[in-house]
């Protein structure tokens, strides 16, 4: 037997092992970097997503008495079989730990009124690095809700399957998360980055070739831990959802950045920051935009370490580990670098020269190395198909 190799084809042969026989289908759903528009789309804004090669699959089949078993498999290709759940007792905060997320995805759908309650066996394998802020949680339950939608016969619009996943994450799994991640694993296309106006939640793909003009994206994993279910980001989503009523807004969408000084000092100290970090950044998209449709990419540097400085500084969500990848990455010649995800750990991406790649390299891992910190993971990302069936 051939051994399999990409996450479809081993959540496949993991099913079968598993079942003694072939799931009905296999889904999968990638994970994302964010080339700008961090903290954003809470607050109705812009984000500027592309989807990376890594995927996660789910092989699934239908059963008929209710129950939805939900297998992993780990590194070593090994089995984690979670508690079976009832479809139709899922309650949230009954499910802990990994399998919340796809428990989560079948809460939300059965909440929407799709037919999930027959119940299901879903086998998940997947090349997403977890924990590295690349939406790896996100790529498990796009795909779980692909999977469990597939085998409803329920064909739903994208970004209305987006809603319902954040649902499941907002809920069931209890992280206050926007709808980036989401919507980039479902809507993104191979070769674009995602142009995702929340408010109006409408995608718009914009080409996106660095190669084409000799640049790549280089993927920083720093290793460092990050979770959205802790505190930091909800205080920071609350945060903006005050100064936004204090302003009598419909959200920071809506301040204009012309006005942005004298809007400020309405607002209490500790909002401002908050406040000026949402505004800029959702203008830094409008121009990356800008610049990506005119084919100036190498222009888009500034911008990124821009949206750095000011997650830094303002928002406040780096921390040593980011820092030192932008800052070392910028020292070895790149054009811009930035955390990217909700930020506390997790990666950051790099805007280089190919010819300058080996060195950028060179310097983030001496970086790291020099201040005692585990060494991170570097790879070059290539914008990649949203979430789709493969068999
Ligand atoms: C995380 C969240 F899940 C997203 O919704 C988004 O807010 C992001 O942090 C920050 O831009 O990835």
């Amino acid at each position: 037997m051939t051994q399999a190799t990409t996450p479809a084809a081993k959540a496949a042969e993991a099913f079968e092992r598993l079942h003694g026989r072939a799931p009905e289908g296999v889904w999968s759903a990638p994970g994302r970097v964010n080339l700008i528009g961090e903290h954003t789309d809470y607050n109705d804004g812009y984000v500027l997503p592309f989807a990376l090669p890594h995927r996660i699959a789910v092989a699934a089949s239908p059963r008929a008495d209710g129950v939805m078993t939900v297998s992993t498999m780990g590194d070593d290709g090994g089995l984690q079989e979670a508690d079976p759940v009832v479809v139709a007792d899922l309650v949230p905060g009954t499910v802990k730990g990994w399998a919340a997320y796809p428990s989560g995805v079948a809460w939300a759908l059965r909440e929407q009124g799709i037919a999930v309650t027959a119940g299901a066996d879903l086998v998940i394998a997947g090349d997403v690095p977890a924990g590295a802020g690349l939406s790896s949680s996100h790529a498990l339950e796009c795909a779980v809700a692909l999977a469990l939608l597939g085998l409803a016969g329920v064909d739903a619009e994208r970004p209305d399957i987006a809603r319902w996943v954040q649902r499941s994450e907002n809920d069931f799994v209890g992280a206050p998360t926007g709808i980036l991640d989401q919507t980039a694993s479902l809507c993104c296309v191979e070769a674009h980055a995602l142009f995702y106006d929340v408010r109006s939640g409408k995608p718009e793909q914009v080409a996106f070739d660095a190669a084409a003009s000799g640049l790549e994206v280089l993927v920083i994993d720093t290793r460092a831990s990050h979770a959205l279910v802790d505190g930091g980001y909800g205080a920071r989503r609350a945060g903006c959802e005050r100064a936004a009523e204090i302003l009598g807004v419909p959200a920071l969408r809506d301040v204009d950045i012309a006005e942005l000084d004298q809007t400020l000092v309405r607002l209490p100290e500790d909002l401002r920051p908050l406040v000026r970090h949402v505004v800029t950044e959702n203008d830094r998209v409008l121009r990356t935009v800008d610049l990506l449709r005119k084919g100036r990419l190498a222009e888009v540097g500034p911008l990124l370490s821009g949206s750095h400085a000011s997650l830094r500084d303002d928002y406040r969500v780096s921390c040593l580990e980011l820092d030192v990848a932008v800052d070392s990455a910028m020292a070895a010649g790149a054009l811009g670098a930035r955390m990217v995800g909700g930020g506390f750990g997790g990666s950051a991406i790099a805007l280089v020269p190919v010819e300058r790649h080996d060195e950028v390299e060179r310097s983030v891992l001496a970086g790291f190395a020099s201040r005692s910190l585990t060494r991170p993971r570097l790879f070059t990302a290539v914008p990649s198909a949203g979430a789709g069936r493969d068999r």
